[in-house]
């Protein structure tokens, strides 16, 4: 049965207080698989992204380029659409937190959670960092050649201001509980288990509000305060929905969400403070936070001061779009850091798309088209190992299914990997072109069987390099409503005598350019 409920999914969103970087098109690139991977097996999708306009960060930014913030925010923001379309992005929605409807949202979620008694008036002093918009213990910082230093690594300034506190402390046992009691709360373990001692050590209440600069929400009822920017911030997935601003509307139903999808540097903000925010305000928590890994420049962290930074348009122009988001899916281990370089993402593109799944589909609808009249085959009875092959290929569906559910985004690819270089196996081994003038019935067989695992590959490759899983559906003439997952397995079987066009090659061969 299709379980064709509701799924929402998101991905942070990011600052825009520059351009945007290959972590954000890795963390887009990783969302949009598993949103079109749920989409094509049914699910009602909702899928969001955008950026985190307000806050210390982007006035300081602004501030040194001389531009106010809502300039800032807005070149930069353009910059991040441009990158949604570039990377070939499904999300439903762009959300900008500068939005009206998100100041709307921000200040009922507030209210509601000044209603529940959890929010009052003191003063703040402690330290805080900018780059993270965080606030830390002194004790999780470190004071290093006279600069103190967060757990980030970023530097921290001391902070005393008037503020508005959340009771964050009142909400310790109902946390813990929580993860207790859902253990997919926050994956992958080590970071549900990093949340789990960090809550243990004590919460103490959260500073909300900051009065020290303005470039935010105003406080209901109190415009010397702008909200803390995490509080807006974690409040543009609720916005998005419509859920407090609409609740009759279109979208509303898809709150709670089914996955917030982050890097790991954010982890404390969604599965703490924010469950503890919905909790307040008396709204149902998200289903799922999972925090991928950092994506590492020849194994060392990016930095504009080392200059290795790297443009996602360089890498997509020099490589190829669906060749790169193959590259990040597949060879990163979803969850764990990952490295990529040049070297890597070339062997990548040629092993597995170019000599596997390329060369078989050219080989193999090649070979139909000059020896069966330009027509599927027919299929004459089948050998045990055509069943096995086919088996192969069917069982795919349960196993991507089972492996995107836990977010191995990395084991669906590899399980897909795998029966293509079955296939070349069964190809090789049943050797068609012999078959040529001893068997033609026979090599129409295998040519069949070939074509019918290109068919399900092209499918489920979808989900990871869209543009590329239509051009190989194209070569096997697939229908247009037959390149679902309702399609995957015998329901879609490739018809007989259906006609093919000679095949033009999908992934092409990487040679690196003359230095
Ligand atoms: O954190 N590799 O925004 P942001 C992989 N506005 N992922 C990376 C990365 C890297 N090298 N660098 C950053 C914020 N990211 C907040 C989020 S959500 C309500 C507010 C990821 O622009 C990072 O972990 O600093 C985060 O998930 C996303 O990019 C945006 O980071």
């Amino acid at each position: 049965m299709t379980d064709t409920s509701p799924f929402y999914i998101t991905t942070a969103i990011a600052y825009p207080n520059g351009k945007p970087h290959i972590g954000h098109a890795y963390e887009l690139i990783a969302t949009d698989a598993v949103a079109r991977f749920q989409r094509l097996d049914g699910r009602d999708v909702f899928f969001l992204t955008g950026t985190d306009e307000h806050g210390q960060k982007m006035q300081q930014t602004a501030r040194n380029e001389g531009i106010s913030a809502q300039e800032l925010a807005d070149r930069n923001t353009a910059e991040f659409q441009k990158m949604a379309v570039l990377l070939n992005a499904s999300n439903d929605d762009f959300i900008r937190t500068t939005e009206p409807r998100h100041h709307e949202a921000s200040r009922i979620i507030w209210k509601r959670m000044a209603d529940a008694g959890d929010i009052y008036k003191d003063s703040y002093s402690g330290w805080y960092s900018v780059r993270d918009e965080a606030y830390y213990q002194e004790n999780e910082t470190e004071l290093r050649d006279g600069v103190r230093y967060g757990p980030q690594g970023t530097p921290v300034e001391w902070v005393e201001e008037e503020s508005y506190f959340f009771r964050l402390s009142n909400y310790q046992d109902r946390l813990l509980k929580l993860y207790e009691e859902q253990p997919d709360f926050i994956g992958p373990a080590e970071r549900r288990n990093e949340v789990v001692s960090f809550v243990k050590s004590g919460l103490k209440d959260l500073s909300v509000s900051r009065t020290t600069f303005d470039w935010g929400i105003k406080v209901p009822d109190d415009p010397a305060h702008v909200m803390y920017v995490w509080v807006d911030a974690l409040t543009n997935y609720i916005t998005a929905t419509g859920n407090l601003t609409d609740p009759n509307g279109p979208r509303a139903k898809y709150w709670p969400a089914d996955l917030h999808m982050i890097g790991k540097d954010i982890i404390r903000f969604h599965a703490v403070y924010w469950p503890a925010f919905l909790m307040s305000a008396g709204l149902p928590l998200p289903k799922r936070v999972f925090a991928h890994g950092f994506l590492l420049n020849k194994g060392e962290k990016m930095s504009k001061s080392i200059g290795n930074v790297v443009d996602p348009a360089n890498l997509v122009e020099h490589f190829g779009l669906d060749q790169v988001r193959y590259f990040l899916l597949r060879e990163v281990s979803f969850g764990q850091d990952g490295s990529y370089s040049e070297e890597a993402i070339a062997t990548r593109i040629n092993s597995d798309l170019a000599n596997g799944i390329g060369n078989l589909a050219s080989r193999s609808l090649s070979m139909i088209v000059k020896n069966c009249d330009g027509r599927i085959p027919t299929c004459s009875p089948l050998t045990d190992a055509d069943r096995a092959m086919l088996a192969s290929v069917d069982a795919l569906h349960a196993i991507t299914r089972e492996e995107m559910g836990k977010l191995m985004i990395h084991r669906a690819l590899t399980a897909i990997i795998a029966v293509v270089s079955e296939a070349d196996r069964y190809f090789a081994g049943e050797a068609p072109w012999a078959l040529k003038k001893t068997d033609p019935e026979r090599m129409g067989t295998v040519l069949y069987v070939t074509a019918e695992v290109v068919r399900q590959i092209a499918i489920l490759l979808q989900p990871f390099m869209p543009a590329s899983g239509a051009k190989l559906l194209d070569l096997v003439a697939a229908p247009a409503d037959k390149r679902d997952f309702a399609a995957l397995g015998e329901a879609g079987r490739l018809v007989s005598g259906t006609p093919l066009e000679a095949p033009a090659p999908v992934f092409p061969r990487y040679v690196a350019p003359e230095a």
